[in-house]
């Protein structure tokens, strides 16, 4: 028999043989497959999963608020569902009473389920509605300085997200593939919801097939997917210097599209006199943009004329803005394309974020699709995401975020269900005292995560292939019927289940289920969203038709792309949602806020750690980039063979430039300890020429996995990263700006302690 289930990387088929054994296998329809995920059956990962509810010792013993500096380190009692579930249930209730449920933590942030009903994030938050409400998250750590600048300047991120112009588009129209960051495929291997079919690789082949130039400036050679392109290394963090030199150059030279600017955009003029100086008496010069980024004068000017020359596409990585000043790269790149006068033309103008994604890009139907209904929440209260250890070090504290002055919640219960914050977040030390200061802290999950050996209630989660759901994303071109291959592992439900439970509990039954149970759920979200593609003309079979069939293929909705098209068209019917209905170069509502780090336009400011800072590299501080790994999704399977197979010596690698290795007496394989004042990881040394000298590259997603000192062993890059908001205006992650040492070789035994489980105890009869 074969089966289908999905996950972000990758549709799967798994098939049983005789003796019931299940291998997973990619789909063969896609003409770009990667192998993440097909270990997740395999007994190392098994190893590592969540089999029994369990309880942190102190806190089973003496209650809530027991012990807090010891959570995490210390060791769990395993008690049956029933006492797990009255002990989860009591302490809500307890909490909601006592301090309201403004006084609970429900963000949640984390990448669960494809599935769309599994989706943990949304039954958490589902849950915690109908029991009263919680303190919400705003954003995302990928995009938090995107989804607020955005709209104020040119479109919501939702619209960006699903409009780039397509790959098809790019191949028959674009000349010139100017890009900041790259086109990763590694980070195109993967999509929010699951994927049919891949399309960076055999986008970029056509491209490069049709002789289109590619040029990407930044720190890392390899990650444009073209051996033929060229690479401009540059600092970290620098990218907006080299741009508004470009701007300068087209100013300079009288390239920049003045019809395109009156028309399309507002603000220009103000931005221009910037650029020339006239505001501060800097004029921002290729010469000047040179001493920050490392980029020749010479280089940036041309590159500027070869822009205007031509049919040009711009594209920036996300991670510009997961930065220091992140708002600043996004909105110059906007301001930029708009001096071009490209934008809305077949193959022209910006794209922000192809590579980071299967989506961007993809020429698939813009489609919907089924999504759990999440409820009413009575809390209105919120966090800008990646505030999370400042909100719970401050409670009552203030800050500024999106113009608003706004007060942290005094947070006494946290419950996650899908994430992992001891992946995601930065400055892990920070938030090992942060999360010290909860009263309780509840989590869902199917492997012993750090996030769940930092708990005190630990459920544990079925995995995909444990159960029956609905797999879709939009321009993913499916809709997949995930089927349960496999049953539950030891005691693991399905979050659903869990929900249930506890609502049932804490007298909310109702509302969180409407009476129906898994299998009725997933009948209601299909025929639902049958009757919504219905209404645009797309038949679909009805729901048992479809488990039968097991994959729908949108094949037919394909359709080439052309962002911005509508508004380039017919700017007065179809203006933006911006206030001036206008690309603002300049915004008035920005500039209204009164913010002295992300004034009214794009500006060059200094990042709050770099390799420019004075002495920085001559002391021989190198800057870390913490990307997304290759092999796995942030830290999901990191126990596997595939995402094993790169480490070294169980330790993650550290990519440094041949130069600054020999610097340092350094060899392939050597494990070095990184350092700055946040702390300190081992990691073992990957020799890169494709790596800009005085750069270093560590990859996410190892477990992290302190020592009694507080090291982490494994080469968890969020141990060294700055906890900061990217500005006072969207207040995202700055996982990018890092500055550490590297120091060896050390002679230390190989990592085995990162997939250990807690120590657990049964629980004592009496
Ligand atoms: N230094 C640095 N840090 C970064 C970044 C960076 O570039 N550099 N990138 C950031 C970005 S962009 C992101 S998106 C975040 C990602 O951070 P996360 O999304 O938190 O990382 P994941 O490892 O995907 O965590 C998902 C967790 O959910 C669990 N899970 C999956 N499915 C289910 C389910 O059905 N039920 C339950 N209960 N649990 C489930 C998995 O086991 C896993 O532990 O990391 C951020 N952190
Ligand atoms: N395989 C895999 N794919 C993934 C993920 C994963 O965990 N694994 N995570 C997914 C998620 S949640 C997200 S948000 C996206 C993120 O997508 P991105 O944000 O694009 O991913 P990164 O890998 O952090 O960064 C891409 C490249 O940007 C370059 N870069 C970093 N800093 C700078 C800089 O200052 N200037 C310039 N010019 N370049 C710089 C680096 O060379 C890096 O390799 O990836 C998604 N795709
Ligand atoms: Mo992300």
């Amino acid at each position: 028999m074969t089966y289908y289930t999905s996950a972000h990387w990758g549709i799967r088929l798994a098939e049983r043989d005789d003796d019931g054994r299940v291998t997973l296998r990619v789909h063969p329809g896609d003409a770009d497959p990667n192998p993440i995920g097909l270990d997740q059956l395999e007994d190392g990962v098994q190893k590592v999963r969540v089999r029994r509810p369990a309880v942190r010792k102190s806190w089973l013993e003496q209650g809530p608020g027991a012990a807090l500096e010891k959570r995490g380190h210390e060791p769990f009692v395993e008690v049956s569902w029933e006492r797990a579930l009255d002990l989860a249930a009591a302490e809500i209730d307890r909490v909601r009473k006592t301090h309201g449920n403004g006084s609970i933590f429900g963000g949640s942030y984390g990448w669960s389920s494809a599935g769309r009903f599994h989706h943990a994030q949304s039954q958490v938050h589902r849950f915690l509605n109908a029991a009263g409400g919680y303190v919400r998250h705003e954003n995302s750590y990928s995009l938090g300085a995107a989804r607020v600048l955005l709209p104020h300047i040119v479109a919501p991120m939702p619209y960006i997200m699903a409009n780039h112009t397509s790959w098809d588009v790019m191949r028959d129209h674009t000349q010139f593939l100017l890009c900041f960051g790259g086109v990763p495929w590694k980070n195109a291997q993967i999509s929010a919801g699951g994927i049919l079919r891949h399309h960076l690789r055999p986008g970029m082949e056509a491209m490069r097939e049709a002789g289109i130039r590619m040029v990407n400036i930044g720190p890392v050679g390899d990650n444009l997917e073209n051996d033929a392109a060229e690479w401009v290394p540059s600092r970290p963090n620098t990218d907006t210097a080299v741009i508004l030199a470009m701007a300068w150059v087209l100013l300079d030279e009288g390239l920049e599209d003045r019809a395109f600017l009156d028309r399309y955009a507002t603000g220009f003029d103000r931005f221009a006199a910037y650029v020339r100086g006239e505001a501060d008496g800097t004029p921002k010069t290729p010469d000047w943009a040179e001493v920050i980024s490392a980029v020749p004068a010479g280089t940036i000017a041309q590159l500027a004329r070869d822009a205007a020359a031509q049919r040009t596409m711009l594209n920036m990585s996300w991670s510009l803005q997961r930065a220091s000043h992140g708002e600043q790269p996004l909105w110059a790149l906007v301001a930029l394309a708009s001096m071009l006068g490209q934008i809305g033309l077949p193959g022209g103008g910006f794209g922000f974020g192809y590579g980071a994604a299967n989506t961007l890009g993809s020429n698939e139907g813009l489609l919907p699709g089924p999504t759990l209904p999440q409820g009413k929440n009575a809390v209105t209260d919120y966090i800008p995401v990646a505030r999370i250890a400042d909100m719970l070090l401050n409670p009552g504290g203030t800050y500024r975020y999106n113009g608003e002055d706004r007060t942290y919640a005094d947070i006494r219960l946290i419950y996650w269900a899908g994430g992992n914050p001891w992946h995601h977040h930065q400055d892990l030390n920070r938030l090992e005292k942060a999360w010290q200061k909860p009263e309780t802290v509840i989590v869902n999950e199917q492997y012993w995560t750090p996030t769940a050996k930092h708990a005190d209630i630990v459920f544990p989660a079925t995995i995909p292939p444990e159960r029956d759901d609905i797999g879709f994303s939009t321009r993913e071109g499916h809709l997949v019927a995930m089927q349960q291959i496999v049953p539950p592992l030891a005691e693991a439900r399905d979050d659903y289940d869990i929900f249930t439970e506890l609502s049932r509990r804490l007298d909310c039954e109702e509302t969180f289920t409407e009476g129906m149970d898994s299998a009725a759920w997933l009948r209601k979200l299909y025929e639902g969203n049958r009757g919504v593609l219905a209404k645009r003309g797309i038949e679909i079979p009805p729901y048992d038709e479809f488990r039968e069939i097991g994959l729908i293929d949108f094949v037919a909705e394909k359709a080439p792309v052309v962002m911005l098209e509508e508004f380039r068209a017919d700017p007065e019917r179809k203006p933006l949602s911006t206030p001036s209905g206008r690309i603002e170069i300049f915004s008035e509502t920005i500039h209204g806020f009164g913010l002295e780090d992300c004034p009214g336009h794009p500006v060059w400011l200094e990042p709050e750690e770099w390799l420019g800072s004075p002495g920085k590299a001559s002391e021989g501080w190198l800057h870390l980039l913490s990307d997304q790994p290759e092999r796995k999704l942030h830290s999901q399977l990191d126990a596997g063979a595939h995402s094993r197979a790169n480490k070294h010596e169980g330790r993650e690698q550290v990519h440094v430039n041949p130069a600054d290795a020999a610097a340092r007496g350094l060899a392939e394989g050597d494990v070095v300890e990184l350092t700055n004042d946040r702390g300190a990881c081992l990691a073992a040394v990957h020799l890169n020429d494709r790596l800009m000298p005085g750069v270093a590259r560590l990859s996410t997603g190892a477990w992290y996995d302190p020592d009694e000192t507080g090291r982490d062993r494994h080469g968890n890059p969020n141990v060294l990263t700055l906890d900061r908001g990217t500005s006072s205006l969207a207040q995202g992650s700055v996982a990018q700006t890092c500055l550490v040492r590297i120091t060896g070789p050390l002679n230390v035994p190989p990592c085995d302690t990162a997939f250990d489980l807690p120590r657990i105890e049964g629980e004592e009869e009496n």
